[in-house]
């Protein structure tokens, strides 16, 4: 079967979704240029239009902080549509952005952007070089505990509600949020978005640290929230692998990041829950596991980590499911098939699950994620996410990463 109306639909959503050297997620719901969304952004416009895939990356780390950070959310044209906005992030920048950080895989995609462009990106990867590694720098100070990648906000980690954050979040104190109005779900269904007392404690925890201002010593100290996240640690330990790829590409001395390799290898180890038997987020606050399987659990390939005893995990999920891979374990008792980051497949979580098997050598379990990938978008569109049990697309629509790993990964 040949996807043809697909590639060139995926291609226009690109294109609508441009703002001119960024693409915002996805109109409406989501605005402005978002870190890892970008990242995407950039690998899906390689396959069609290299010169912006590079622009995508370079825009991207031009709101680079001062200490290192590459913020989350760039507010480049302030809109009423998306809250918080950069008022209430209070978090400075011209343009402003958000206070936090996001998965940073965009190493990783400045390499797949180079691989389509190896002589004209050449200088644009160099140029890019210096940037990505002080990014890296400022995840190793200012999150990287025992070589495990922390959050100190769900936003940080790109999965807001994930059943992971649950316990941790209940510690947040939520009295002093006071009124505001959220404007997600005027473009969303509520049971496809994080519930009320969720968004509070989001907030209170955003109030935290601008309180803090944004200072990363006594935000690491005092945080009610700092959560060891496998999502988090196995991405930058392969953007790691990819930043010194790029380095040693360009005769540059590595070794700082291959310290920061070896750190985070023994990091990841930390990371398995010998209860459970699976790779699960562990509170920093109160030294437990949080005890959740989540699709998170499942990028241990895509670190370099070949850890085999996640495949039976993988066999019953994909045994159970319609679409893989469910974004939490369809048996865990938060599961919840169409709320997000609580049960809901994402497409551009498969294609770094994906990468990884087929790196590995898991032929077999890559062939089936991947088709999974293609047959739900092909049969249910390009959104946001989908629920595994049906197909149901949810979240936004047009959606700027589904079209990205459609034509990169899915078609
Ligand atoms: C908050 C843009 C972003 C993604 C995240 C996803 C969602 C934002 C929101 O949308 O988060 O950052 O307002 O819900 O969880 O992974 O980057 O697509």
């Amino acid at each position: 079967m040949t996807y043809e109306h697909l590639d060139e639909e995926a291609r226009q959503i690109l294109r609508d979704n441009d703002r001119g050297g960024y693409t915002v997620p996805t109109s409406g719901l989501y605005p402005y240029q978002w870190n890892w969304d970008s990242a995407f952004a950039a690998w899906g416009f390689s396959t069609f239009d290299i010169d912006r895939a590079w622009v995508e990356l370079e825009t991207l780390m031009a709101s680079q902080w001062d200490d290192g950070m590459v913020p989350h959310i760039i507010f480049h044209r302030v809109v009423p549509e998306y809250f918080p906005g950069p008022d209430v992030w209070g978090a400075g920048g011209n343009p402003p952005t958000s206070g936090i950080s996001q998965p940073p895989i965009a190493a990783t995609m400045a390499r797949a952007v180079y691989a389509a462009d190896m002589v004209a990106g050449r200088p644009r990867l160099e140029a890019m070089y210096d940037g990505l590694l002080n990014w890296h720098r400022w995840f190793m100070r200012a999150r990287v505990d025992d070589g495990m990648c922390c959050i100190t906000h769900p936003w940080e980690s790109g999965r807001d509600n994930a059943p992971d954050w649950d316990e941790g979040m209940s510690n947040v104190d939520t009295s002093g949020v006071g009124a505001y109005q959220r404007r997600d779900t005027s473009h969303v269904d509520n049971d496809m978005r994080p519930t009320k007392e969720q968004y509070d404690q989001y907030l209170a925890l955003l109030y935290f640290s601008r309180d803090c201002g944004w200072d990363i010593e006594t935000i690491n100290r005092t945080s009610p929230l700092r959560i060891a996240d496998p999502g988090m640690t196995f991405m930058l330990l392969r953007a790691h692998r990819d930043l010194k790829w790029i380095g040693d590409a360009f005769g540059r001395d590595t070794t700082e990041i291959d310290g920061w390799i070896d750190t985070m290898v023994e990091g990841a180890g930390r990371l398995w829950n010998p209860d459970g038997g699976y790779y699960d987020s562990f509170n920093m606050r109160t030294g437990a596991f949080t005890g959740t399987l989540s699709c998170a659990s499942f990028y241990c390939w895509y670190a370099g980590i070949d850890d085999q005893r996640m495949l039976p995990h993988l066999d019953r999920i994909l045994a159970a499911v319609k679409y893989p891979i469910p974004s939490y374990d369809p048996d865990g008792p938060g599961f919840d098939h169409i709320r997000y980051w609580r049960g809901p497949v994402w497409g551009m979580a498969n294609s770094q699950i994906g990468a990884g098997l087929t790196e590995m050598g898991y032929a077999e379990h890559a062939r089936k994620i991947r088709e999974g990938t293609r047959a739900v978008i092909a049969d249910h569109g390009f959104a946001e996410y989908f629920s595994p049990v049906d197909g149901t697309p949810a979240g936004g629509q047009h959606f700027t990463w589904t079209a990205a790993i459609w034509l990169t990964y899915a078609s």
